[in-house]
């Protein structure tokens, strides 16, 4: 596996200096200055390229080139961004970048109701909480037939049932606007702002902004937005043929369906489909251990073998379901995913392969260095230790060199 790093370009108080120094050996990053839809030129993607070479290494993956929403829910324009998509993809085939990593989720990208969830070492990690989740749908967003929905809501691969309204009416009796002010941040604006640019931390009226683009999907079934990604990947892909694209969506987080929103690449019969709907090398898949695990109806490893051929990019990360189906990040040493299967089952299809640590815990200070949520540097740098070491162990039985970086050999 290639040893990258998600690094969100010269305004990341993590500096590729300090990414040098911990075996860095590609960068993950985009032109997060750019707005949605809008071409990317090859002037910007050029000036970033070379300033990752200057600290010796290079831009391995583009995460994300984002996919409008008007793309998702079918909109009038989205032939006009669908070309701009594909002229971004022919200026970073230009650059040399051929690898993009994009997700086809409606409004939220990820989400998680608390970000420093604390673990029994001291050190916090990110945490759904189903019942602060629905709280959020019903009395913030307030959407309609928002209760119904959630009194029938099964957590996926949880066979024990669970109250979730009541659990959401012991929630009200001691909510306070501090609290209610904390979950709209937690949800749509602290883990959105940075990765989606659809809301943004600036925004002084987030929950409206987020019920207008909710809005956009109104009456857009899970049908309709399949179709609606079969045609975005058919378009694009006699460009990806031409340019040696590698497009690699990333699955739903968490992987079910949202806030009335269709979410459709949350299993292994979802992955099969969008796969076989374009079935086209070029159309593959970001393997995000994390975001598969943290639902109970995923097995991880069973898809890591089945998917490998299809996948282009690698995230390690692994999740810990509580027994009322909450989750919270684990330890990459631990959790549902089993990250030392996972690195054997790619290392033997691909040595090559693109692979960066995803979410670390907050630790040892990193809570006040105002990083984005779930990016620390030493939570981080800490599972890109464990995870080299699990690397070289694989690598030794594989017979196959350990690329070491940055050391005297
Ligand atoms: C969250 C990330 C996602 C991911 C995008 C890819 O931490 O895994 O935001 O970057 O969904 O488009």
């Amino acid at each position: 596996m290639e040893k990258t790093w998600r690094w969100f370009g010269r305004k990341d108080r993590i500096t590729l200096d300090m990414l040098r120094q911990i075996g860095v050996e590609g960068i993950v990053t985009a032109l997060h200055d750019v707005p949605n839809g809008h071409v990317w030129t090859r002037e910007a993607i050029h000036d970033l390229r070379v300033y990752i070479e200057s600290y010796g290494m290079r831009w391995s993956v583009v995460e994300s080139l984002p996919v409008c929403e008007s793309i998702k829910y079918g909109g009038p324009d989205r032939d006009q961004l669908i070309e701009n998509y594909k002229e971004s993809l022919r200026n970073l085939s230009a650059e040399g970048i051929h690898t993009i990593c994009y997700n086809f989720m409606p409004v939220l990208d990820w989400a998680r109701t608390v970000l420093d969830h604390p673990n029994p070492n001291g050190t916090t990690n990110l945490y759904f909480s189903y019942s602060e989740f629905a709280y959020f749908d019903i009395y913030i967003v307030g959407r309609e037939n928002a209760r119904e929905e959630w009194a029938s809501f099964k957590i996926p691969g949880i066979e024990t049932y669970r109250d979730i309204l009541a659990e959401v009416d012991e929630l009200r009796k001691n909510m306070t606007p501090e609290a209610e002010h904390q979950l709209v941040e937690n949800i749509i604006v602290k883990t959105q702002g940075f990765v989606s640019g659809n809301i943004r931390e600036d925004d002084d009226r987030p929950v409206e902004l987020f019920k207008q683009l909710l809005s956009l999907y109104d009456g857009i079934t899970k049908e309709q937005l399949r179709e609606n990604l079969r045609y975005f990947l058919s378009a694009i892909m006699p460009v990806c043929k031409e340019c040696g694209m590698k497009m690699c969506i990333h699955p739903d987080d968490p992987p079910f369906p949202v806030l009335g929103l269709p979410r459709i690449v949350t299993s292994e019969e979802d992955i099969d489909w969008m796969l076989n709907a374009v079935d086209n090398p070029h159309n593959g898949l970001t393997f995000c251990a994390g975001s598969l695990s943290a639902g109970a109806h995923n097995d991880v490893v069973k898809m890591a073998e089945k998917f490998a051929h299809r996948t282009h990019f690698i995230h390690l990360r692994s999740c810990h379901i509580f027994e009322n189906g909450d989750f919270t990040e684990a330890s990459h040493l631990g959790g549902r995913a089993d990250i030392v299967e996972l690195v054997r089952i790619f290392e033997k299809h691909n040595p090559e392969l693109p692979m960066r640590v995803d979410h670390g815990m907050t630790m040892l200070g990193d809570e006040s260095r105002g990083y984005n949520a779930g990016y620390s540097f030493l939570g981080r740098m800490f599972a890109m230790g464990q995870v080299q070491g699990i690397l070289a162990t694989v690598d030794n039985e594989l017979g196959i060199k350990y690329k070491i970086t940055g050391f005297y050999e």
